[in-house]
């Protein structure tokens, strides 16, 4: 292949879905050298069919607010590869949420999942309906709204969707009400559902757990640990709560969290008992994290985000591109020596770049914070076997395929002077397993 020449045609036939163009161009660069190694590949048109969603399903989703007026939403499932397992991935609710959004996020998602080592192809979806001030009774009119639409498209073996921006456990619960509702089927169709209801144990720690856990196996690269480490994390939803909850119990230091607002220091760092308030500020008040500041007295930057302070360690643990080159400069010139990101596609190009040139420790999202998509992953397994597992197994397992997809990314990705290339160790294993899974079931 010639990756310039793919990116081109995919720009031209499929133009305004920069994040999409951004996730391809990131992989195919990284790819193209072991792809051409194999020219059985190329023949069968591999890449193509690889970087293109197998189907997208787009519609209008429509529903009641309060006050009695009808409102109108679009919603979008991204099918994208099924060649390792039934598609599987999150559902976003966020104003920002258009096709090339999902689109990244699924193709992403292919290569992630494939990484875990479970059977789970790739997919996203989501609407952009924002949960912000909606009160609890239109949320689950429109999850019910949603699912009406998406409930053709879906099932246990054909794809399971979870949360995601938007989407937690009262979200999927919603969701999987109707979905039971319209097959009278009670069934794995969705992860991330409620423990009394064929949830797992550890779904809600599991992707700040894992992305802790990888941190962990870099850290140990270079012959250290967390302890006494100081750390930036941005965001203050499911993913930051439980990478903060993981970095404390290893003996860490978090001095910031944000949210689409601001971000918030505390050189005192934040305990367990401040981040049981961040939990109950933001799950059950759904308030502001300038709230803390006001509540503890620390500094809060309105409209920022927290890179230019001074850490060892960025998690970043909020949405796409949230990092750029400057941002990355301030925190090499701050001596960061590892960036892992908890939420996907955080870092630009450009950002990443400056990591790896400075040649700090640096995990894409793909692969550090791909224990979401295993637990799913093993909620699927113990929804087969009609079981539950203990939260102390489930762990044990999330730890194992943590330092598994480490492994990998080390193979695949040590370049000659000993520095490991995170990207590219993670994208050739996702993709390997991917291709290999493809050529053998023909041109499907
Ligand atoms: P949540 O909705 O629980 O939290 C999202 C957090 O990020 C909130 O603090 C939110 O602030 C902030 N945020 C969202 N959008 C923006 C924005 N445009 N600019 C600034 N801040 C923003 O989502 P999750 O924690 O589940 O997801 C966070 C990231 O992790 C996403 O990139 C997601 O794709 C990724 N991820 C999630 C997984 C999961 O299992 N949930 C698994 C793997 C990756 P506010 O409250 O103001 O909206
Ligand atoms: O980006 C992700 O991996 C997720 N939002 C979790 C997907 C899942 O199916 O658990």
């Amino acid at each position: 292949m010639d990756a310039k020449k793919v990116l081109e045609d995919l720009k031209r036939r499929f133009p305004n879905e920069p994040e999409y163009h951004q996730a391809v161009e990131e992989v195919l660069g990284t790819i193209e050298e072991e792809y051409n190694k194999h020219p059985e590949f190329e023949k069968a048109n591999l890449i193509e069919r690889l970087c293109i969603p197998d189907r997208v399903y787009q519609f209008r989703v429509t529903w009641m607010d309060d006050k009695g007026q009808i409102q109108t939403n679009m919603g979008y499932r991204v099918q994208h590869n099924n060649a390792i397992g039934p598609y599987k991935g999150g559902i976003r609710f966020h104003s920002s949420v258009n096709l090339g959004i999902l689109k990244f996020l699924a193709f992403e998602q292919t290569f992630k999942n494939s990484l875990t080592t479970l059977p789970m192809g790739g997919a996203k979806g989501g609407s952009d309906f924002s949960p912000r001030g909606k009160s609890n009774a239109e949320v689950m009119r429109f999850c019910q709204a949603f699912m009406l639409e998406l409930g053709r498209h879906i099932g246990p073996d054909i794809d399971v969707p979870a949360g995601d921006i938007g989407v937690g456990g009262r979200e999927v619960g919603y969701m999987f009400g109707m979905y039971k509702k319209l097959t009278r089927e009670f069934s794995g169709v969705l992860t991330g559902k409620g423990i009394e209801f064929g949830g797992s144990l550890i779904r809600p720690e599991a992707t700040g757990y894992g992305n802790v856990y990888f941190l962990m196996e870099m850290l140990k690269t270079k012959g250290t640990d967390l302890k006494g480490k100081t750390v930036l994390i941005s965001g203050s939803g499911n993913v930051a709560q439980y990478t903060a909850e993981k970095v404390l119990q290893l003996g860490g230091k978090v001095l910031t969290m944000s949210d689409s607002n601001g971000y918030i220091y505390d050189p005192d760092g934040i305990d367990r008992e401040k981040l049981d308030y961040i939990m109950e500020l933001k799950n059950l008040y759904r308030g502001r994290i300038r709230e803390y500041a006001e509540k503890y007295g620390c500094k809060y930057v309105e409209g920022a985000r927290p890179w230019g302070e001074k850490a060892d360690i960025a998690l970043p643990s909020a949405t796409q591109n949230e990092i750029n080159g400057d941002d990355a400069r301030k925190l090499v010139a701050n001596g960061v020596m590892a960036v892992s990101e908890g939420a996907n596609m955080p870092s630009t190009p450009e950002a990443i770049r400056v990591f790896q040139d400075a040649k700090i420790l640096y995990a894409p999202g793909k692969a550090a914070n791909a224990g979401g998509v295993s637990v799913s992953g093993l909620e699927m397994s113990q929804n087969s076997e009609r079981l539950s597992w203990t939260a102390e197994e489930v762990d044990n397992r999330l730890h194992s395929i943590m330092e598994n997809i480490h492994q990998n990314c080390v193979k695949y990705g040590t370049e000659p002077d000993g520095y490991v290339n995170y990207v590219k160790g993670a994208n050739v294993a996702g993709f390997m397993k991917v291709a290999k899974a493809m050529m053998a079931q023909g041109i499907v």
